[in-house]
């Protein structure tokens, strides 16, 4: 059949062509630790995108994991059977050391986190989401090495391993029906038997990589009172040592918008036998559980990023091929210029999530102060909640940018917009992530350290030719932040302004930071960084306050006065 035919975008190598990624690592490694982490890298970069992975992940997402309940003869077993493609990613993955290389001796010490980062950002958007149970993995490892006693060193020698004939994964079972934002509400009990063992009855409502050998999760133990600073964590395996099953129920799979490859199941705990981390009569297992969840937020943030690096890439790859009226469209200006945004919000999330791992790095070979842990602190929610949800908004732009074809699914772009949809809920959502900043500024002084940490970094380049404009824009925005939060002189109006202060300060950290690295590069005769920097502070980087409530959001009626009269009488 004669007719035109478009010549098909070709994704180019995920490493050699990423230059904002590339740049990110360099800068933060420094020449002698980038040039010896670069060889890995290299080969994953020429991994990721080789037809050979890129079609385990495309059958990988078509083939979604099925629950078995029962055997042919009618004994309960609750099989999760994955599609051997999704199993095979996992395997590249711990191979190359997505989940090992943080906890292994490396010459590139404290950094080894940004190389790392790296790492996990060129694989995983090629792993249908395996990228999951290797955050609760990590988080778990940490969790484990920080909290846990000698029964645990096993355990993260298996979930640390880069044989996968050895390595394990973990899951992380906090949500229950009570919801994710509540876990105070955890229903499930603890009770010991009488041998003097900890055993779980509850059920677990969103559970995932269900097929994980461990989890973590919480329990009150019998008798205490509610609420969460009671709760004891523990671990808990999938079968007991002996293959039989550890009193664990499948009610069922979750049918999610994405993430498909991923099991995600209800679980009924019914007597489940569980390893105490920590003393279970002290409480305090949220405060432990968190080491797990700022881990798994780092994560979350490399993957919204990655799938916006990725999705940026087929848009860019499509415009190098596209002709519209006879014209290219990467020399089309209105095409331009909307690449050029989704460029400068990728070099954003960039900047925060290498700069995260930074920190987490100096963290974890106790080499940060107590100022440095502050700003992580505050950071990792600014940094997730901000990544996800330029992420959404960035790989539906790219989606648009390739079209009609884009939108469809043999095209693989509507697997990156659904599977990034899920960061902006998983491990909380935008304004819980924004109230946990806010408790974090009130409790540990996060506001004041990601501040000064910002300070710093400004003055750093402020008189550099390259950035001084960029600069003196983030300063201004950094006051005006400042003295919005110090304005707050009541917990309702902090609450309703703390996603638009995260968010602004999301954007003003990560021009920061572009700053200092765009001056960086800008010896090194690259100015591109120093303009994504000028793009970002041009556009604008604090979000407008939200007015008063006047009743709009549940369309209340409104007073005379202007506040809700709902909220006058209630
Ligand atoms: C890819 C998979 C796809 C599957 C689909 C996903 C669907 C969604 C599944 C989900 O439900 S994901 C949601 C997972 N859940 C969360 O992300 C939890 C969200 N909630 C929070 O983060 C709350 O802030 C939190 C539960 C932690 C607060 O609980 P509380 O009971 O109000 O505790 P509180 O008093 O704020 O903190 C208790 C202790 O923990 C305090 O320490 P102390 O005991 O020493 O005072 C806090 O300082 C500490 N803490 C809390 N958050 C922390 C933290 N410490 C460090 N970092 C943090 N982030």
């Amino acid at each position: 059949m004669a007719g035109f035919l478009q010549t098909p975008p070709a994704l180019g190598d995920a490493w050699r062509d990423d230059r904002v990624l590339r740049e990110a690592l360099h800068f933060h490694l420094g020449d002698d630790a980038f040039a010896a982490a670069e060889p890995e890298l290299a080969e994953m970069g020429a991994l990721a995108v080789s037809p050979r992975v890129l079609g385990l992940a495309r059958r990988a997402e078509t083939e979604p994991p099925v629950h078995v309940p029962y055997s042919p003869w009618g004994r309960r077993v609750d099989e999760i059977r994955l599609s051997d493609a999704y199993v095979e990613l996992g395997r590249i993955g711990v191979e190359a050391g997505v989940t090992a290389l943080p906890y292994e001796r490396s010459p590139l010490g404290e950094r080894v986190r940004i190389a790392w980062a790296g790492l996990v950002a060129l694989w995983g958007p090629s792993s249908a989401l395996y990228t999951c149970p290797v955050a609760m993995t990590d988080g778990a490892a940490r969790t484990l090495l920080q909290h846990g006693g000698p029964d645990d060193v096993a355990v993260v020698e298996r979930l640390t391993s880069r044989d996968p004939g050895r390595a394990w994964t973990s899951g992380q079972w906090m949500t229950e029906t009570a919801g994710g934002s509540d876990v105070g509400g955890t229903e499930t009990i603890a009770r010991v038997d009488e041998r003097g063992r900890w055993r779980l009855t509850g059920t677990k409502w969103f559970t995932s990589s269900t097929t994980s050998e461990i989890a973590l999760t919480l329990a009150r133990p019998e008798g205490v009172a509610p609420g969460s600073r009671p709760l004891a964590l523990f671990r808990v395996h999938r079968t007991l040592d002996d293959g039989s099953a550890n009193g664990i129920v499948v009610r069922r799979l979750k049918d999610k918008l994405g993430t498909r490859a991923l099991p995600t199941a209800e679980l009924e705990l019914d007597g489940a036998l569980a390893h105490p981390v920590g003393d279970p009569r002290a409480g305090g297992g949220v405060r432990l559980i968190a080491t797990m969840l700022n881990v798994t937020r780092i994560h979350n943030a490399i993957g919204s990023t990655a799938y916006l690096g990725r999705a940026l890439a087929w848009a860019r790859a499509y415009a190098r091929v596209r002709r519209v009226g006879g014209r290219l469209l990467a020399t089309m200006p209105a095409h331009r210029a909307t690449l050029a945004d989704l460029a400068t919000d990728y070099a954003a999330s960039m900047a925060l999530v290498t700069r995260c791992c930074e920190l987490m790095g100096a963290v974890e070979h106790g080499r940060a102060d107590a100022t440095d842990a502050r700003v992580l602190r505050g950071l990792t929610p600014v940094t997730k909640l901000a990544t996800a949800r330029w992420g959404v908004a960035g790989v539906t732009e790219a989606m648009e940018a390739i079209g009609g074809v884009g939108y469809c699914e043999d095209s693989t772009i509507p697997a990156i917009v659904r599977n990034s949809h899920v960061n902006p809920i998983w491990e909380g959502t935008t304004n819980v992530l924004a109230l946990d900043f806010l408790r974090a500024a009130q409790r540990d002084d996060a506001l004041a350290a990601l501040a000064h940490d910002c300070r710093d970094a400004l003055a750093r380049v402020r008189d550099d030719d390259a950035v001084a404009a960029p600069a003196a824009l983030a300063a201004a925005a950094l006051d005006e932040l400042e003295a919005r939060a110090a304005r707050w002189d009541d917990d309702d109006r902090a609450q309703a302004g703390a996603r638009s202060l995260a968010l602004g300060l999301a954007s003003t950290y990560a021009c920061a930071r572009l700053c200092l690295q765009g001056a960086w590069a800008a010896r090194r005769g690259d100015v591109r960084t120093a303009a994504v920097a000028t793009r970002l502070a041009r556009r604008g980087l604090v979000p407008p306050e939200p007015p008063p409530d006047d009743g709009l959001g549940m369309d209340e009626p409104v007073s005379p006065q202007g506040a809700s009269s709902a909220r006058a009488v209630g």
